[in-house]
């Protein structure tokens, strides 16, 4: 369908504005991004355990096909893996182990996720973790690491902990970095009176965490993630943003900035430039709140778009480390690994088309009519032609041909579960 043509075409017009297209195809396809594992089965994990998800988050839709193994997980995220261009990663979480009994979150080991490792490298995908710290009745009050009870807060220092060592023994055997983030819903449903204590308790587990094993951050890096409020918390969430960076600044780990963890009109793109002022590092979770924390699967919007930009204007390719998490079970749970994924790389591709030391001369010279004026004429350049053929290079299949490849998948395969 005239991909070459239409590429040649537009390289032409890219380069009238100063940019090399091949050299921006490279350097988008470099970028890692990890995929959340936990997309192709709703959140629920192999523990063998009774009861769904906790923790105020929520998966909503009942679409057919949902993975219910470890064999099924993997057949379906190689499948959507063969329609994503790029370096790719997945995301694991604890609840992930491959194991035949049902193991305590507290005894759990490396053996449990060797074969995970076997599997990544066969397909040259990174690993990164989660300790799953929420769907368990170890929570009481809805807590974790923050619980006033000590054996409960015991719990899940000692789940972390053994999930900490699980990240720097993988990051070991794959000769890589493994970034671990550490979530806890803990919060209130109504107006706590002692905040401070709560965050104490949130502080203190976290040193505990950490202070367990010194760990080469060539393996394993540690990342801890803030929200504003969760489904059965809105009143208070311990993990606020406010307490995560200030923990991240002081103890040198990463922060996690979750899309869908914000006031409504808040952004994280906005946030990005100013913590990496005082991070070595960071972790998103690029996501999509509808209204709420609902992650729903990535679109190509203005949001997206500029987490890519600001990600590649500020050179962090290498500092920011991009997590996917969302989780729609309303839709093909392939299809929705596909589009949201397809989408960050395409946002990530439209960042390296900038000409972004052109804009900036023009900004720092007080020339903002031209600063506008390019960045409007570009956003109808023919970026969708150095898209497909990319996708085309990359042996992904061109445009749209995907949708009937997932079709097919699901009548003979998903179909049949
Ligand atoms: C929840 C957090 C957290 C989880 C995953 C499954 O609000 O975003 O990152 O979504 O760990
Ligand atoms: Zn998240």
């Amino acid at each position: 369908m005239n991909t070459e043509k239409n590429y040649e075409l537009a390289k032409e017009i890219y380069a009238s504005i100063g940019v090399d297209v091949d050299a921006a195809i490279a350097k988008a396809d470099s970028i890692p991004i990890s995929m959340h594992c936990w997309q192709g089965d709703d959140v629920i994990g192999f523990e063998k355990r009774e009861g769904g998800l906790t923790g105020g988050i929520q998966t909503t839709g009942n679409y057919p096909g949902r993975a219910t193994n470890i064999a099924e997980l993997r057949a379906d995220f190689d499948k959507a893996a063969s329609f994503i261009p790029g370096k790719k990663r997945i995301n694991l979480h604890a609840i992930y182990l491959d194991s035949d009994v049902p193991v305590d979150r507290t005894e759990i080991e490396y053996k449990h996720f060797e074969s995970w490792v076997k599997w990544a490298k066969e397909r040259d995908l990174g690993i990164d973790f989660n300790p799953t710290c929420f769907s368990s009745d170890k929570m009481k009050d809805g807590l974790t690491v923050t619980s006033p009870d000590k054996a409960v807060r015991d719990y899940w220092i000692k789940h972390c902990i053994a999930s900490r060592h699980i990240a720097g023994e993988i990051g070991k055997a794959m000769n890589d970095t493994v970034v671990t983030n550490y979530w806890y819903p803990d919060g209130y449903k109504d107006i706590p009176v002692d905040r401070l204590a709560a965050r104490t308790r949130l502080m203190e587990s976290l040193d505990e965490i950490f202070a367990a094993e010194e760990i080469d951050k060539k393996y394993d890096l540690d990342a801890v993630e803030s929200k504003v409020f969760g489904i059965g918390v809105e009143s208070f969430t311990a993990g606020s943003n406010e307490f995560a960076l200030g923990y991240a600044v002081s103890r040198g780990k990463l922060l996690t900035l979750d899309a869908g963890h914000f006031h409504p009109t808040e952004v994280i793109s906005d946030k990005i430039s100013a913590v990496m002022l005082y991070l070595n590092d960071l972790l998103l979770h690029v996501s999509r709140p509808v209204r709420w924390d609902s992650d729903h699967v990535i679109i190509l919007d203005d949001e997206l778009r500029a987490i890519a930009t600001e990600i590649v204007r500020g050179g962090f390719e290498k500092r920011i480390h991009i997590g996917l998490d969302y989780f729609d079970a309303s839709i093909n749970r392939i299809a929705a690994w596909v589009i949201g994924t397809r989408n960050m790389r395409k946002a990530l591709l439209a960042a390296c088309l900038e000409p972004t030391a052109h804009l900036q001369k023009l900004e720092a010279e007080g020339n903002f009519t031209e600063r506008l004026a390019l960045l409007e004429e570009q956003k109808t350049m023919p970026f969708g032609a150095v898209w497909d053929y990319y996708c085309m290079k990359s042996g992904v299949g061109e445009r749209a041909e995907w949708i009937s490849e997932v079709k097919k998948y699901e009548k003979d395969v998903l179909s049949k579960r």
